[in-house]
C-alpha cells in the first residue's frame, strides 16, 4: 500500500524511484538521471564497499532540480539532495543549504521531514576556527531548523558521518501530510539535549520516526549511553552497545536498508563477524570517519512495526537552537 521503502538495486530495476543514493568511493553533486533525483556520497573506502540505495514508494515521480536542490515528489512523498561546497567554516553554507531544501520542499508542498542524511568532510578536523567541523556543521543545522519556513513537527531522525570528499551533501525525506512521531532511546540522552561540551548547538535530530505506514526509520546509532561514548577503543564493545542500543527500538534482526559505517578499514572484518549474525545479509558496511573521534562503528535500519515502544512528539523543530 505504497509504503516508502529503499533497497540495494539498480535504479534501473526499480518502478518510479523518489530517490537514488550512490554511496561510493566518488562525490557528485545533486543532479537527475533517468528521472530520478540523485546525489553520490564519497563513503566507501573501496568500490567493493559500494552499494546504490532506491528509495520509491511505487507511484510515480515528478523530479527536478531547483535552487541547485534536486528533488523528486510522488504526492505523499519528497526526496531532496543539496551539497554544499567546501569553506574555512561550514556554518553558512549548511544553513544556507538546508534553508534551500526547506524552501524548495515547501513550495513542492511537503513541509514535514522525516529523515536526513549528513555526509560531512573533514568531520573530526578544525575548521579556521579551531572547531571541529561536525560541531561547526551542527551550528549551521540548527541555525537553519531555527530559521525554518516549515510548521513547527518533530524533529527527523538522522545520520552524521564522515566524507573522503571535503563539503558537506545531505538529502532530506519528507511528507506531504504530518502524522508521523519522533521517537527517542530510553537508553541515550536526547541528541537535542546533548550537553554543550559536544559543541555550540546540540545535533538537531531524533533517534527514530515512525512513519503512519509502520515504517520505523531508525537513525544513525552508536555507542553511546546517556550522552557518553562507551567502550573507547574497544570495537566488539562498541558493535555491543550499539546492537543493544538497536535493540531498545525494535528487534535489530528485523531493520531492513541496513548500513554500519566503520571508522577503521581494519575493522571492517570484525564489525562484518559481529554484527553479521544479527543484522540482514545484504547490510552495507561502508568505511568512514564518524562524528566523534571516539566512535568506531555507527548502524542505522528501517523496522517494520505497529507502534513504536517510546515516543517523543512534543519536541518542536525549533526548539533546538536559540
Ligand atoms: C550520536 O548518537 C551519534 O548529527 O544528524 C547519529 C545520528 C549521530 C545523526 C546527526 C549524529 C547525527 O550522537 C552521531
Amino acid at each position: 500500500m505504497d509504503a516508502l521503502t529503499s533497497r540495494y538495486a539498480d535504479p534501473a530495476d526499480v518502478a518510479h524511484p523518489l530517490g537514488v543514493i550512490r554511496w561510493g568511493t566518488d562525490a557528485a553533486g545533486p543532479h537527475v538521471r533517468d528521472g530520478a533525483p540523485a546525489i553520490d556520497l564519497h563513503v566507501a573506502g573501496e568500490e567493493g564497499e559500494a552499494v546504490t540505495e532506491v528509495w520509491t514508494t511505487g507511484r510515480p515521480v515528478i523530479a527536478g532540480i531547483r535552487n541547485d536542490v534536486a528533488f523528486g515528489h510522488d504526492g505523499r512523498y519528497a526526496f531532496c539532495a543539496v551539497s554544499v561546497p567546501p569553506a574555512a567554516r561550514c556554518t553558512p553554507g549548511v544553513r544556507d543549504g538546508y534553508l534551500r531544501a526547506f524552501e524548495v520542499l515547501a513550495g513542492l508542498g511537503y513541509p514535514y521531514i522525516v529523515r536526513m542524511w549528513n555526509v560531512i568532510g573533514a568531520i573530526n578536523e578544525p575548521n579556521a576556527d579551531g572547531l571541529e567541523t561536525y560541531r561547526d556543521f551542527c551550528r549551521g543545522r540548527a541555525e537553519a531548523f531555527a530559521r525554518s519556513p516549515l510548521p513547527e513537527g518533530p524533529l527527523p531522525a538522522g545520520t552524521g558521518v564522515g566524507a573522503h570528499s571535503p563539503g558537506v551533501a545531505f538529502h532530506l525525506l519528507a511528507r506531504r501530510e504530518p502524522g508521523h512521531l519522533a521517537v527517542e532511546n530510553r537508553r541515550q540522552v536526547p541528541a537535542y539535549r546533548y550537553p554543550p561540551r559536544y559543541g555550540p548547538q546540540p545535533p538537531a535530530f531524533a533517534r527514530a520516526t515512525h512513519l503512519p505506514g509502520g515504517s520505523l526509520l531508525i537513525s544513525g546509532t552508536a555507542s553511546i549511553l546517556g550522552h557518553e561514548t562507551v567502550h573507547r577503543g574497544d570495537i566488539a564493545g562498541q558493535c555491543r552497545t550499539t546492537l543493544a542500543n538497536l535493540a531498545a527500538l525494535t528487534d535489530p534482526r528485523t531493520l531492513r536498508a541496513v548500513k554500519v559505517y566503520v571508522r577503521h578499514a581494519g575493522h571492517r572484518e570484525p564489525v562484518r563477524r559481529l554484527l553479521g549474525g544479527t543484522l540482514a545479509g545484504d547490510a552495507a558496511y561502508l568505511t568512514t570517519d564518524l562524528c566523534r573521534r571516539d566512535l568506531l562503528v555507527e548502524v542505522e535500519g528501517v523496522a517494520q512495526v505497529p507502534a513504536p515502544d517510546r515516543i517523543c512528539t512534543a519536541v518542536g523543530s525549533r526548539s533546538t537552537a536559540s
